[in-house]
């Protein structure tokens, strides 16, 4: 998919120093709340379970998020050390957090009688975290959009062209996207300054949807115009454009699959537990130690890493979310030198391979840090080749000195037989 036509005129520079602060930032929060909390059983429940509109009414008539308090969401994300927070302003389920005036389908027609976008955008800029909006493309209640065949659990493995045509008789795609063009209008121009926006998702082809279906490139025209600095995702289907996105968006993968994307703007979405909605039952939850592993080789690999939170259906965050920001709050308190304005190292400061160190550069101080997976039981790490190259070593957490020797080509570094209080410690090299 060679990438030949252009929509902006963009040199890389001017998008490098568009896209600077937050490839800086390197770390955010995803936050997928809606109806679909109160299912409690996945943000695509009523797709899975092929729920009607009428059947999913009950979550409307019921929607009472009587523990929503932003500032205490924005207060956990600071302290985790996230730089951005993305919110599903609208999910494929179409319910709107925002007063839109195209639709009764909204937060403020609830029992809760809130713009709840509206106020996380106050809450979370008020701690100087950057504002993102996730904005659904698909949606499965608007009248005029139409049903794929992509998306079989609507109607059934079985079901036939006929079952889709009538599922779909009257309906005009035209008038859905002058609705998706009007919504993303108010939400570009009614709160302020928006640092990102993360369209969400295109499924090409026939009976998929993909940037024609919605008015793509005018769409992104009207983006740019409206915040000339948005940072976008590459969900609209503009891959054949050079800057028909901003960043790539690897889903769900593994830390070893983050490699293929050095040398891009990539930023690599990851749940907790496996779903972005809230999912009460769910057993999967990562582990904090899976999750510092995702954020440090995201940044070891040049890449963004934002973690997704599904808020409860009162608005508050599950105790295991809390625990694990928590957590990484720790960690990020004492270490986040190696993470902020932090990529891949030079080639020639690269250690051998291992699975045991995760690198990280800061090019601006030039500093090395060396992420321990596994601590040296004899407390010696080896150095292959480093000879020369450092001038001063020592732990980040807390800047205490880090003794070596030469010998040969290759530095020792002398740890000390207890390892520092942090599932992943972190040595700062001074290089010379
Ligand atoms: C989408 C949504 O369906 C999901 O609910 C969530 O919001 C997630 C962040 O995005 O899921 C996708 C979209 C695209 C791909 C995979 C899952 N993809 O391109 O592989």
């Amino acid at each position: 998919n060679a990438q030949t036509q252009s929509i902006l005129k963009e040199t890389a520079d001017q998008k490098a120093k568009r896209m600077e602060w937050w490839t800086d930032a390197r770390f955010g929060m995803f936050i997928h709340w809606g109806l679909y909390a109160e299912a409690a059983r996945h943000e695509w429940v009523k797709q899975r379970e092929r729920m009607t509109t009428a059947q999913y009414q009950k979550y409307f008539d019921h929607f009472n998020p009587d523990e929503f308090d932003p500032k205490k969401w924005a207060k956990e994300a600071k302290a985790a050390g996230m730089k951005y927070a993305v919110l599903t302003t609208k999910h494929h389920e179409g319910f709107c957090l925002f007063d839109s005036k195209y639709t009764d389908y909204k937060a403020t027609n609830t029992p809760a009688k809130r713009d709840l976008v509206k106020e996380f955008v106050e809450a979370f800029r008020a701690e100087g975290i950057k504002i993102g909006f996730y904005y659904s493309l698909i949606d499965w209640h608007h009248p005029d959009f139409t049903i794929d065949r992509v998306h079989p659990q609507r109607l059934g493995e079985n079901a036939t062209e006929a079952d889709y045509a009538a599922l779909n008789k009257g309906k005009d795609m035209r008038r859905y996207r002058e609705y998706l063009h009007n919504q993303v209008k108010e939400l570009l121009t009614n709160y302020g300054k928006i640092d990102i926006l993360w369209l969400d998702f295109s499924y090409p082809g026939k009976n998929g949807k993909g940037h024609e279906d919605w008015g793509g490139v005018d769409l992104l025209k009207m983006i740019r115009k409206l915040q000339p600095g948005i940072i976008i995702d590459n969900r609209l289907d503009l891959n054949n454009y050079t800057d028909g996105y901003d960043f790539e968006t690897p889903e769900q993968v593994k830390p070893s699959a983050l490699q293929k994307y050095k040398g891009k703007y990539w930023e690599t979405c990851q749940t907790f537990s496996g779903s972005w909605g809230y999912y009460r039952d769910e057993n999967t939850w990562k582990t904090h130690r899976q999750l510092l592993d995702l954020l440090i080789t995201s940044v070891a690999n040049g890449g963004n890493l934002i973690l997704n939170v599904g808020p409860t259906a009162r608005g508050e965050f599950d105790y295991r979310a809390n625990h694990a920001l928590d957590s990484l709050s720790y960690w990020m308190h004492a270490n986040n030198k190696s993470i902020y304005n932090c990529t891949y190292p030079p080639d020639n400061y690269k250690l051998p391979e291992s699975a045991d160190i995760r690198q990280t550069y800061n090019p601006h101080t030039k500093r090395l840090y060396l992420h321990l997976f596994a601590y040296p039981a004899d407390g010696k790490l080896v150095l292959p080749g480093f000879a020369n190259k450092i001038s001063y070593a020592q732990f980040l957490n807390d800047a205490s000195e880090l003794l070596y020797k030469t010998e040969g080509g290759n530095i020792i570094l002398q740890l000390p037989k207890q390892q520092p209080p942090y599932a992943v410690p972190v040595i700062e090299l001074f290089l010379q």
